[in-house]
């Protein structure tokens, strides 16, 4: 059996690792959900910047996918965001598997001026007893998630997760 020492470590391969601001002019992008069903931090959305009292930083967000850490794609979803309704993704893809590990998000916004910008980043979906099962190490000071997130102050500690205790 030499074939599971291949497949285990690349699944969270710099998982919270990609801390790159420049998608957060538009929107907030935790980059750490734990999709176990209890309620916290297990689903994505975006969550828009506010630039000022009443106005959004964006007006939209769709063409949502998600992509593997081998850059295939495992899911994709019309509508993410708009004015009057949000839509969100529970980490279920086809055939009911939860996608777990890095995962690549891909999904267009457009701001005020109605000017399309492709938001491209990772995020990681972290599921403790897999975590734990394989042994895997992951710097959880990088990574930030939804329930750490003030609107007026961006990502604070601490997290209300248990994480992987
Ligand atoms: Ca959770």
């Amino acid at each position: 059996m030499v074939f599971a020492s291949c497949i285990d470590s690349p699944l969270y391969k710099d998982c919270c690792g990609d801390l790159d601001a420049d998608n957060q002019q538009y929107v907030w992008t935790p980059n750490a959900y734990t999709p176990d069903g209890d309620g916290l931090n297990d689903v994505f959305g975006v969550i828009p910047r506010w630039v000022n009292d009443s106005t959004q930083a964006m007006i939209a967000a769709w063409d949502f996918s998600v992509e593997n850490t081998r850059g295939k794609e495992i899911y994709t979803q019309d509508s993410l965001w708009s004015a009057h309704q949000s839509w969100r993704w529970d980490f279920i893809i086809s055939g009911g598997t939860r996608a777990l590990g890095t995962l690549r998000l891909n999904y267009k916004v457009m701001d005020l001026n109605g000017t399309t910008h492709n938001l491209s980043y990772e995020v990681c979906a972290i599921d403790c007893a897999d975590v734990i099962e394989k042994d895997i190490e992951i710097d959880l000071s990088l990574c930030r998630f939804e329930d750490q997130l003030d609107l007026n102050q961006g990502f604070v500690w601490p997290s209300n997760e248990a994480l992987c205790n």
